[in-house]
């Protein structure tokens, strides 16, 4: 860790040591999940944009894309089989907030990511948004019927092309991950509304490992009202924290992985941290 990074890492122990009150808020993606083996979108190389072409995708957001999926599902089914819930575990920065919840400091956890990692780690429902969604629901893209979650897994798994339908109006099932041209869920604008509501100067609202290029979710660390710290734990500066800066911004460059190391060392639950680490 150089300099830079181990001072940044100091000014939010800091924050968060002398603000016995203060609670957390994150807003996660893509890159607190990389270092379990989930590529994210859009890192250069690495990312699942450059790496569809085995999918034979008109344009990468296809795959995600709901009236792409209703004309070719099978993109989709691939790329599901490979992020689906099971066959990953959580990174050290999941656990970090996990241990803030630990330790009663933890207010929310909004996730853009669909791996469900954040439950794997111990995140309680009550303090997680899914912005997203899941692969926990599933319904008809047509008549809107829910299924379990085991309908559309045993299509996904068993990879023999046929597809999870319908047994009402033979629609397609889908879980209910957002896709481009579909609304987040509602329960993602009525929580944040609240939490705005309630966030003081106690509070510090931490954006990691995203590119913030996603809207609605992007434009949420825009809305924190200036009195609120906030910062970014990411590979580099990205959204409002590079277009908006504000001087109370606390900006760490590097892997989200080493910054929850760091920063559970210099608030001294380093063997807590750990135990929960080894415990995966
Ligand atoms: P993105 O656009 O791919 O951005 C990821 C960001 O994280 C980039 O700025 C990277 O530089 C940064 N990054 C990557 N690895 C690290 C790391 N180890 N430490 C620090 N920073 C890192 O992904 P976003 O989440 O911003 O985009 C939103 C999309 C991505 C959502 O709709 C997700 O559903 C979707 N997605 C989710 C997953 C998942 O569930 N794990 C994986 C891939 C994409």
């Amino acid at each position: 860790m150089n300099g830079n990074q181990l001072r940044t890492i100091a000014s939010l122990a800091n924050f968060i040591s002398e603000n016995p009150n203060a609670k957390l808020i994150f807003l996660v993606g893509a890159g607190i999940s990389t270092a379990c083996g989930i590529p994210d979108f859009r890192s250069p190389g690495t990312g699942l944009y450059d790496n569809l072409a085995k999918l034979n995708l008109p344009f990468a957001e296809a795959v995600f894309d709901i009236d792409f999926f209703k004309q070719d599902p099978q993109p989709f089914y691939t790329l599901a089989k490979e992020l689906y819930p099971g066959n990953y575990e959580p990174s050290k920065f999941h656990h970090l907030m996990r241990l803030f919840q630990d330790k009663g400091r933890l207010h929310r956890v909004y996730t853009q990511n669909i791996d469900t990692l954040e439950r794997s780690a111990g995140i309680h429902a009550e303090n997680l948004v899914e912005a997203h969604g899941s692969f926990a629901h599933n319904h008809c893209i047509d008549c809107g019927i829910e299924y379990p979650h085991e309908h559309f897994k045993k299509a996904i798994l068993h990879g023999s092309g046929k597809l999870a339908r319908c047994t009402k109006c033979n629609g397609l099932i889908k879980p209910k991950i957002v896709f481009f041209g579909e609304n987040l869920p509602s329960h993602f604008f009525s929580t944040w509304d609240d939490d705005l509501e309630i966030m003081n100067k106690d509070y510090i609202v931490i954006v990691a490992g995203t590119s913030l290029a996603v809207y609605p979710f992007a434009s949420l660390p825009t809305e924190i009202p200036t009195s609120v710290k906030r910062a970014l734990v990411n590979l580099q500066k990205v959204g409002d924290f590079k277009a908006n800066p504000r001087k109370s911004d606390i900006v760490f460059s590097g892997p989200t992985e080493l910054a929850a190391e760091e920063l559970a060392k210099q608030l001294g639950w380093q063997e807590e941290f750990q135990e929960l680490v080894e415990a995966t």
